[in-house]
């Protein structure tokens, strides 16, 4: 009886070692534990001993039962664990791979242009202000002394949000709300979205302005040419510059200020057509209505304005023929930048 049970265990034992896979072990499993196994023929044969022997041989053969059932499940549970540890490894990443490349994004040129203005004029002691793009016409006509029915309206194609409401078509409306708020002296830059019903190849509906003020007791049209001609120097280089009387409802005197032909450097072509002179912005001295009605008083103080479009400068700067080209987000056109 013992010796059965010896026999039984050393074989079973030997199976074990042998076992390649999980298959091999559920087979040992029924082999040794099923109800053809020797150890049930075994455990049947017991009833047929003299009690005292039964109990004994009973004992061993159940202890021998729970002992192969404990090996072979803890065989099975190695076996598992090394498949899942093989499983990992196989879609463990090879590190020794080169990576994926991600493309680094760049600054839109509008961004670039709108960030070089801004710190030349940080660098002056301007700072920046910001403010609503859906404005109330008080603000964006009425108080730069543009009145309903005024033909500087039909300058600006509106869009309207309802009769008191509408989109910006400029920048200025920050500078009223800034000198509401704001006791001179002032020096301010307004870089921002602005709306105009406009759409061709160098209009979009959408498109950014800078608009400069300074308020002081004395300010002149001398600082006026003065830090517009700071500017232009820095964004182009050393390149001719010349004040062009013009007018504008907000600012007496006005003038439009043309540079020398980046594209043929003054000697006529497509771009300047045949003038030699690019305008690349307007400005001019406060109208004293516009201080009235921004609560300054225009006897006590003087300033100077400017405003100028960000896509035109950018165009200039790099060479650009069609302002759609800034909002078709083309990468080819983008990672250029
Ligand atoms: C321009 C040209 C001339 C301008 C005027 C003002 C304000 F609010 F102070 F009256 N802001 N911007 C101005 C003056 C804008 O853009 C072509």
């Amino acid at each position: 009886m013992s010796d059965e049970c010896a026999s039984i265990r050393a074989s079973c034992n030997q199976e074990l070692q042998q076992a390649a896979n999980e298959n091999d072990l559920y087979q040992i499993k029924s082999k040794y534990l099923g109800r053809s196994s020797r150890l049930t023929a075994l455990i049947k044969s017991l009833k047929d001993l003299p009690a005292e022997e039964r109990a004994r041989s009973g004992a061993a053969a159940n202890a021998l039962k729970i002992s192969l059932q404990q090996d072979i499940d803890i065989a099975l549970e190695n076996m598992r664990q090394a498949r899942t540890v093989r499983a990992i490894a196989e879609q463990a990443p090879d590190i020794t791979l080169p990576g994926r490349r991600t493309a680094i994004g760049t600054l839109h040129p509008v961004t670039r242009i709108t960030a070089k203005i801004a710190s030349i004029f940080t660098s002056m002691g301007f700072s920046i202000v910001d403010g609503p793009e859906i404005e109330l016409d008080f603000f964006n006509f009425e108080a730069l002394n543009i009145p309903k029915d005024h033909p500087a309206r039909d300058m600006h194609d509106t869009f309207y949000v309802s009769d008191a409401q509408l989109l910006r078509t400029h920048t200025s409306p920050v500078q009223i709300r800034t000198m509401q708020k704001m006791q001179p002296p002032l020096r301010i830059l307004c870089p921002g979205k602005v709306y105009r019903c406009d759409s061709d190849i160098s209009h979009t509906p959408m498109f950014h302005q800078i608009e400069g003020l300074m308020v002081d007791t004395h300010v002149s049209f001398a600082d006026l040419k003065g830090l517009l001609t700071i500017l232009i120097h820095r964004l182009f280089g050393d390149i001719s510059i010349r004040f062009r009387p013009s007018y504008f409802p907000f600012t007496e005197p006005s003038a439009e200020v043309d540079i020398q032909c980046v594209m043929c450097r003054g000697m006529g072509c497509r771009v300047c057509s045949g003038t030699g002179w690019l305008e690349i912005l307007g400005c001019g001295l406060v109208n004293p209505v516009v201080f009235k009605n921004a609560g300054y008083d225009p006897d006590a103080v003087t300033g100077l304005a400017f405003g100028l479009g960000v896509e035109r400068i950018a165009m200039l700067t790099y060479g650009i023929n069609d302002i759609r080209l800034f909002y078709e987000n083309d990468l080819r056109f983008l990672s250029q930048f």
